[in-house]
C-alpha cells in the first residue's frame, strides 16, 4: 500500500504540472501498486490542493472514458470519473486561449444541471432523470498532464480524468424535451465534420453514465449536489485543438454551441 506522503506527493506533482504547464509521465511506472481507489484519493487532495490554491469551489462533476470505443482505445473496462470547478468554466462568447494548456483536445457533451441531490444508495436512470432541473449542449477541454497524453486508468484518475475547462450552452432543455438515446450529434472543426454520434453512445443513456458515477461516490461518501452541473460523457473522440480553430456541436432539434480558440 502507498503511504499518504506518497499520495500527497503525487497530487502535488499533478498540481505543478498544470499549474506550470509541463507534462509528467505515468505514476503507474513509479508505483505498479497504485489502484483505482487509491488514485481517487489522490483526485480528492489535488482538487483540495486546487481549490486551496486558487481560491476556487467544486461547481460539479464529470464522467471520461464512457464509451466502449474509447475504453478499448486506452485498455481500460471502465469508466472514470472528476471533478469540475468553477474556476474551469469558459464563456462561450469569448475566444479561448490555450496558453495555459499542455496539449489541449475538445470533445462535445451533454451537461447535466441538478434541482435536487442525488443520493444513493442504487442511483436509477429515473432517478437522475428525476433530480435533473435540465440539460444543455456542452463542450469539454481536455489536458491529460501525462506526456502524451499516455497513462493507464489509475493514471487517468489521479490526474482529476484529464479535466482542464467545459463550456455550456446558454439554452436549456427539459429532460423530457430530447431524446437523450437517438439524438444525433455532429462535431465540426472549421466547418467539416469532425464526428456524428448519438446521446445513446454514452452507455446507452447519458443518465447511465451518471447513476454509475452517483453510485461510485457514495461508496466514498460524496454525492451530487442540487446545483452541480455534470458533464455526461464524450459523444465523440476528442479533436485537438489549434489556434484560430471553431468548433460546434449540434444536437437535433436544439440550439447547436460553438467555441472558437484564439489567434
Ligand atoms: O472526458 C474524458 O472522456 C476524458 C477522460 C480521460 C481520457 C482522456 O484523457 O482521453
Ligand atoms: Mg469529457
Amino acid at each position: 500500500m502507498l503511504k499518504t506522503a506518497t499520495l500527497d506527493q503525487i497530487a502535488y506533482e499533478l498540481y505543478k504540472a498544470e499549474k506550470n504547464v509541463y507534462e509528467v509521465t505515468k505514476f503507474v511506472d513509479q508505483y505498479p501498486e497504485l489502484t483505482v481507489e487509491t488514485a481517487y484519493d489522490i483526485q480528492d487532495k489535488l482538487i483540495e490542493l486546487k481549490c486551496q490554491h486558487e481560491q476556487t469551489t467544486i461547481s460539479g462533476r464529470k464522467l471520461g472514458l464512457t464509451s466502449k470505443a474509447k475504453q478499448q482505445m486506452m485498455g481500460v473496462h471502465e469508466p472514470s470519473y472528476g471533478v469540475l470547478l468553477a474556476n474551469m468554466e469558459l464563456n462561450a462568447q469569448l475566444p479561448i486561449s490555450l496558453k495555459s494548456l499542455i496539449h489541449p483536445k475538445i470533445e462535445p457533451e451533454i451537461a447535466f444541471v441538478f434541482k435536487q441531490d442525488l443520493l444513493g444508495p442504487v442511483i436509477t436512470v429515473a432517478q437522475v432523470l428525476e433530480a435533473t432541473d435540465y440539460i444543455v449542449p456542452a463542450m469539454e477541454i481536455i489536458d491529460s498532464r501525462y506526456l502524451n497524453f499516455n497513462f493507464t486508468l489509475p493514471d487517468v484518475i489521479a490526474d482529476n480524468s484529464s479535466s482542464s475547462r467545459y463550456i455550456v450552452s446558454s439554452h436549456k432543455y427539459a429532460v423530457d424535451e430530447v431524446d437523450l438515446v437517438n439524438m444525433g450529434c455532429i462535431f465540426k472543426q472549421n466547418n467539416e465534420i469532425f464526428a456524428t454520434s448519438t446521446a445513446g453512445s454514452i452507455m446507452g443513456h447519458p443518465a447511465r453514465a451518471i447513476a454509475w458515477m452517483a453510485n461510485k461516490l457514495i461508496a466514498r461518501g460524496q454525492h451530487i449536489l442540487a446545483g452541480d452541473v455534470v458533464l455526461s460523457g464524450a459523444l465523440t473522440g476528442s479533436a485537438t485543438m489549434h489556434a484560430g480553430d471553431c468548433f460546434t456541436v449540434s444536437f437535433d432539434g436544439i440550439e447547436s454551441l460553438t467555441v472558437r480558440v484564439d489567434q
